[in-house]
């Protein structure tokens, strides 16, 4: 059987469940076995194996109740009980604890005192005073639950990269089936492959004879939730994932400048029309112009060759130096997902990943890869089932056992070690030395100050057998800021180290910001574009680093996995020996 769920999603409705039992507020003892049972299996490597074998009940922390739970969830992917809790909890209810410092207890109270059943309704009632007076809060907690709320808008204000350019192409695939449309394009922030973006902008080309049709049928698409505005040249939807979209159509002689305007950046914008006034000429969204006379153009580049410059990629239109750059004819020739020889950085089942080693490998060579080089947790990291000693020397064998037979594909030895609190490995370099190549991250202690935090990462930097600083800020997007950090004093210290820093591509991390990527490139610092993928599925997220790679002028020659396994296993070597 394969399961419905991970043991990531299994683990965060019993959490969920845990949360909802304590604002109905039910037995603890109840509350509690929810909890542990949710970080038991998020701890454990072999879920599904002891699922099928009915051993899940031998585990410690789990119950026969909640061994059946676990069995439902993993085989029809929901679980009745949970359902029976959430019709009781109005939604907005159970929103609230996603404020931090509002946690089930004070859900309860908020909800039987005063009746708030609304993220909206708590910030109505902290204005108003309400919960200065009230048992368990006070004027501290009211002002830190007001600053939360307005914290949690401005991260609910915006969507992944990932979520927005899934929903974006299945709109653009849907309105492709209509043959009256020319042109059809994604623009805004999601084309310049922004970390995260607002909304999604759509742009069409088409005869105005069809416009009437051509909205109708983008506003009644089973995607769409609600409708925002309908009219005949620009329509906004929300969609049922909360994502909104714009369309716009144009017909097809309009439609270069109308993608461009729409793509941006409004700086990048503002500073091209500067640009043409000083030739003469005038960009608007509707054509180029030479007094009354419109400059046609049938695409982009047209209209970039017109104005005298190189064609910008949609990424670089930051207004960042790309407008000089393209009038010198010196925008490099930007990374490509095509680039890519090798996947660097993933989990597996040996720690807190969900498939097999060789199934990594496996659907790696599928994708046309040449090596994978497998970074599980290392021993301090118990809450994800870090390997310790043994268990690497155990990995080892597997990965020697499956190169024989995966040949010439390639599997390298690799860790995600942790950086203690003071900078230190947690590993000696005797096992360090066993890996072909090593990266480091910080997991936990985020509470320092810049110093000690620069200072700590350094330090880590500093041990030969290092290669790659993995996700430097440790920032979570729309979720938590990365620890205060001097990028560019770690930067420098990776290239006079000779250590490669990572673009974490999962989509929730992004790190490093593309803002930095440019400096560590001119630093001469080689960057490594990589999953961080805990399932088969993750691995294709390197298509979001390879954007923020493009945001960030990076070319082929900056990434170390556009290298071949040797050239990255001498890398690796060089610094030791
Ligand atoms: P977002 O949606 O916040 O992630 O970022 P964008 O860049 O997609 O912004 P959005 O959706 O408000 O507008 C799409 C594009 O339209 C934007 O990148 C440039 C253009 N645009 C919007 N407002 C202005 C403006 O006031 N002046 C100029 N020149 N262009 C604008
Ligand atoms: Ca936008
Ligand atoms: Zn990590």
């Amino acid at each position: 059987m394969k399961s419905k769920l991970d043991k990531k999603q299994i683990a965060a409705i019993l959490k969920e469940m845990a949360v909802l039992l304590e604002i109905l507020g039910e037995n603890p003892f109840k509350v509690r076995a929810h909890e542990n049972a949710a970080r038991v299996i998020e701890g454990l490597p072999n879920l599904e194996e002891l699922v099928a074998r009915d051993a899940l009940i031998s585990v410690k922390g789990i119950g026969e109740a909640m061994a059946k739970k676990v069995k439902t969830l993993m085989e029809t992917g929901e679980l009745p009980a949970h359902q029976r809790l959430l019709e009781k909890v109005p939604p907005g209810v159970l929103e609230m604890i996603k404020i931090p410092g509002v946690g089930p207890k004070k859900i309860r109270t908020l909800w039987q005192e005063l009746n708030i059943i609304s993220v909206d309704e708590l910030e109505e009632a902290c204005s108003k005073n309400l919960l200065a007076e009230l048992k368990g809060f006070g004027k501290k907690t009211q002002e830190n639950i007001l600053r939360n709320i307005a914290q949690y808008r401005r991260f609910r204000e915006r969507h992944l990269i990932s979520d927005a350019l899934q929903a974006a192409r299945e709109l653009v695939s849907a309105l492709s089936t209509l043959s009256v449309i020319e042109r059809c394009d994604i623009a805004g922030s999601l084309r310049r492959r922004k970390e995260t973006v607002k909304d999604i902008d759509l742009v069409v080309s088409a005869a105005p004879e069809h416009r009437n049709d051509i909205m109708n049928f983008f506003v009644s698409l089973p995607e769409v939730d609600s409708i925002t505005m309908k009219g005949e040249t620009k329509s906004t939807v929300v969609l049922t994932s909360g994502i909104s979209a714009d369309l716009r159509i144009v017909s097809d002689d309009q439609y270069p400048f109308l993608l461009h305007h729409l793509t941006g950046s409004k700086e990048h914008n503002v500073a091209l029309r500067q640009h043409a006034l000083q030739l003469g000429l005038k960009i608007s969204e509707y054509g180029l112009f030479k007094g009354e006379e419109m400059l046609p153009c049938n695409d982009e580049a047209e209209l970039f060759q017109k104005l005298g410059m190189q064609y910008i990629p949609p990424e670089l239109r930051e207004n960042m130096g790309e407008i000089e750059a393209a009038l010198a004819h010196r925008i490099p020739k930007l990374i490509e997902l095509e680039d890519l020889l090798g996947i660097i950085h993933v989990h597996t089942n040996w720690s807190d990943g969900v498939n097999t080693i060789e199934e990594m490998a496996r659907a790696c060579m599928e994708r046309g890869y040449q090596y994978l080089a497998i970074s599980d947790h290392s021993q301090a990291a118990t809450y994800a089932n870090g390997l310790n000693e043994e268990r690497i020397r155990q990995q080892h064998a597997e990965i020697d056992d499956l190169n024989t037979r995966l040949t010439p594909f390639r599997i390298l030895k690799s860790i995600e070690c942790d950086i203690m609190a003071d900078g230190s490995l947690d590993f000696p370099d005797e096992i360090l030395s066993l890996f072909d190549l090593v990266i480091v991250s910080v997991h936990s202690r985020f509470n320092m100050s810049e110093e000690e935090a620069t200072q700590r990462i350094i330090r880590a930097m500093e041990n030969p057998f290092v290669t790659i600083l993995g996700h430097p800020t440790g920032r979570l997007l729309l979720a938590r800021d990365g620890y205060p950090l001097n990028q560019s004093k770690v930067i420098e210290a990776a290239a006079r180290l000779g250590v490669a820093i990572e673009i974490n591509a999962n989509p929730h991390r992004l790190d490093l910001d593309w803002r930095m990527c440019r400096y560590a490139i001119q630093k001469g610092v080689k960057l490594s574009i990589n999953p961080d993928a805990h399932r088969i599925e993750g691995l294709k997220d390197v298509e979001y680093g390879v954007g923020i790679a493009r945001k960030g002028w990076v070319e082929k020659k900056d990434v170390l996995n556009t290298w071949s396994a040797e050239e990255v296993l001498n890398f690796a070597r060089n610094r030791h020996s």
